[in-house]
């Protein structure tokens, strides 16, 4: 099984609630996510704006890129066989009430609270991934951390 990373965010929505934020964190660990790095951060608009640039035009961009740059969030580089995929299995479809009806137990059907407030985020493709690891953590270079840290991984 070949090791994959994926960018995962905690929302602002989240974050805003200390107990939401710890179960979050905890549901990473429990399903044999590997964290790799961990920070806390918030945006100014404009970063919200350019991470979300494939939106710009859709009716819910304004909102979405406002809603991103309102608080403080979490971003995590995470590692686990087949992570993207995984992942957003976890977090479950956009919309919450999707989300409440085919996948019950899925994140945001247990915390969304809208389907611009969906609790998290997660990398949609390996080309995606690295991108958005690059933007949260300029400085990480996988080779370099396969390397130095060793991961040993569960899958
Ligand atoms: P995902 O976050 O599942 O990858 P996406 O990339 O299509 O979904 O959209 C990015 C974010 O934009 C999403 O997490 C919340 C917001 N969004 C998407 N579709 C929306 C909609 N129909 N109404 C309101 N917000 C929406
Ligand atoms: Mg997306």
């Amino acid at each position: 099984k070949v090791l994959q990373l994926t960018l995962a965010i905690i929302k602002p929505d989240a974050v805003a609630h200390p107990l939401m934020l710890e179960a979050l964190h905890q549901r990473i660990l429990d399903n044999n996510f590997l964290i790799v790095r961990c920070k806390d951060l918030a945006w100014r608009r404009q970063d919200s704006e350019k991470f979300y640039a494939e939106h710009s035009g859709r009716f819910f961009y304004q909102r979405l890129v406002e809603f991103m740059s309102s608080g403080s969030m979490r971003a995590y580089i995470l590692a686990r066989e087949d992570a993207i995929r995984h992942w957003r299995e976890l977090m479950g479809p956009t919309k919450v009430f999707r989300a409440r009806y085919t996948s019950p137990s899925s994140i945001r059907a247990q915390f969304g609270l809208t389907d611009t407030r969906n609790t998290t985020h997660g990398s949609d493709s390996v080309e995606s991934a690295q991108r958005e690891i690059s933007f949260f953590f300029p400085d990480f270079c996988v080779g370099e951390w396969m390397e130095k840290e060793e991961p040993s991984f569960r899958s």
